[in-house]
């Protein structure tokens, strides 16, 4: 499916992965509306991406795990654009790795429930509702993680794990039940990418940083964009349902080739 001119609204847009996907989306040839917290790296980004390109780019600046305040950007979004063709869902966090989660505070677990758990639902329902259930048509990316199915997890880190395995619950849940549309819904699992993410994950702990990725190379965001653009290039009857995107030193979840 040719991206030019088609209508993508992204989530967790003004950073990392999220940026990296707008970029490409915009070099695509499509119109993107990016949704994030900060209106000032909203309209940073704004003008970075315009520079040189012929879409229609806009942003609203919400909380995921605010559903008022979705529903509100959603339906603002699609009167202004028309439509949306395509909705990416990868605003996500994890918070205070690693730690074992009776130490974790309850602000913790409900800042990460909220935005990875009901972000997703809330982009997901609001999307559909106000889009694109009017002619059942359209693409849901969601971005979750290779956390959500592989085992043994990372320690120390419940929440975020239970919080991937549940979009990838979701995620198959909702493809099902929108059998008999044209609606298909994807997800794209990622590995370890060196973004703002792990910084956050470790409290911005520079040395436990610096020691997650020591001794081997780690993916950069624009992989990861060059997959999401390949997943949603392919014309709407062809479903990449998931694809994993991990360093090649990354053979499993835990386990590293590292060199010392
Ligand atoms: C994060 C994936 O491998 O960096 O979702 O823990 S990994």
């Amino acid at each position: 499916m040719a991206l030019q001119g088609k209508n993508v609204l992204l989530t967790g847009a003004s950073m990392g992965i999220g940026e990296e996907i707008s970029k490409s989306l915009v070099e695509a040839g499509a119109n993107v509306v990016l949704f994030s917290r900060s209106e000032n790296k909203l309209a940073q980004l704004k003008e970075k991406l315009s520079t040189g390109a012929h879409v229609k780019i806009i942003y609203r600046a919400v909380d995921v795990g605010d559903f008022d305040s979705v529903d509100k950007a959603v339906q603002s979004s699609v009167q202004e654009m028309g439509g949306i063709d395509i909705l990416i869902n990868n605003a996500g966090l994890a918070l205070g790795a690693p730690n074992a989660f009776h130490n974790l505070t309850p602000s913790q677990i409900l800042t990460m429930n909220n935005t990875n758990i009901n972000g997703y639902m809330f982009m997901a329902h609001s999307v559909l509702n106000h889009a694109m259930m009017k002619n059942k048509t359209g693409t849901i990316l969601n971005i979750t993680s290779i956390t959500g199915l592989e085992v043994p997890p990372f320690p120390g880190e419940s929440v975020y794990h239970a919080n991937k395995a549940c979009q990838e619950a979701f995620t198959n849940a909702l493809r099902n039940e929108l059998s008999g549309t044209d609606i298909r819904v994807l997800a794209l699992r990622p590995g370890c990418v060196a973004t703002n993410f792990h910084s956050q994950r470790v409290g911005h702990d520079q040395k436990m940083y610096n020691e997650f990725f020591e001794g081997f190379e780690p993916l950069i965001a624009p992989d990861i964009a060059q997959a999401a653009i390949y997943m949603l290039q392919q014309p709407l009857n062809v479903s990449v349902k998931a694809m994993d995107v991990v360093p090649s030193a990354q053979r499993s979840l835990t386990v590293f080739d590292r060199t010392w």
